[in-house]
């Protein structure tokens, strides 16, 4: 059985979007998080997280945490969706790359920026060399890898509409954003991403 731990509008909004596409059969266990504002409530006892953070995935009673590290548990255990390139796939190397991108150098350097690290000469090139290599991808499009619909998109998309305002101004972006939000599945999983209690 698989269970997410998960609070709205926080990175596991992402996972409930990749168990959608997925068709993953996943029970949501909403738990209290303190967001960055103040909002919000937490820690959460509930929660299985070991910092009680979300999103953490509970299969069977193995625990997993860290978002790139529940997204490829999920993609490998749902391999029937073609989401993830498997082991041997010559774009499986890509795919690896990517979904660790994702959050250690695109993440990275434009939450540095969002917090007035622009001026900083490195942070500058991290943020310049990340926005090149997502505007070359977009350029080749339609998705980040190319032809194919991945994980990586599902990870990645929301945070850059997140940044949005943080972002050069680009049509490619802005297309690409709103290719993503029409997926079914987008739509299904924002429908859920809230407290049961407001859900229809
Ligand atoms: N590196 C972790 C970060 C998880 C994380 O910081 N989640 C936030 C929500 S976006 C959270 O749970 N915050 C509550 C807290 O820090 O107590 C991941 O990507 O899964």
């Amino acid at each position: 059985m698989l269970t997410l731990f998960h609070a709205p509008r926080s990175r596991s909004t992402r996972i409930l979007w990749l168990l959608e596409e997925l068709g993953a059969d996943c029970a949501v266990r909403y738990v209290g998080i303190r967001y960055l504002d103040g909002s919000g409530t937490g820690p959460d006892p509930a929660n299985r997280h070991p910092d009680k953070k979300v999103p953490a995935l509970d299969h069977d009673g193995t625990i997993v945490s860290e978002s790139t590290a529940v997204a490829l548990y999920l993609c490998d255990l749902l391999p029937a969706a073609g989401l993830a390139p498997a082991v041997g796939d010559p774009e499986r190397g890509a795919y690896l790359t990517w979904l660790c991108w994702a959050d250690n150098e695109l993440g990275a350097a434009v939450m540095q920026r969002m917090m007035g690290g622009g001026r900083d000469p490195q942070a500058a090139a991290s943020y310049d060399a990340a926005m090149r290599r997502l505007t070359e991808a977009l350029a080749r499009g339609p998705y980040l890898m190319g032809a194919r619909f991945t994980a990586v998109d599902v990870m990645i998309a929301p945070f850059l509409a997140f940044a949005r305002p943080h972002l050069p101004e680009s049509a490619a972006i802005d297309g690409y954003l709103a290719r993503m939000a029409e997926r079914p599945a987008h739509a299904r999983a924002q429908a859920r991403d809230l407290p049961p209690a407001q859900a229809a």
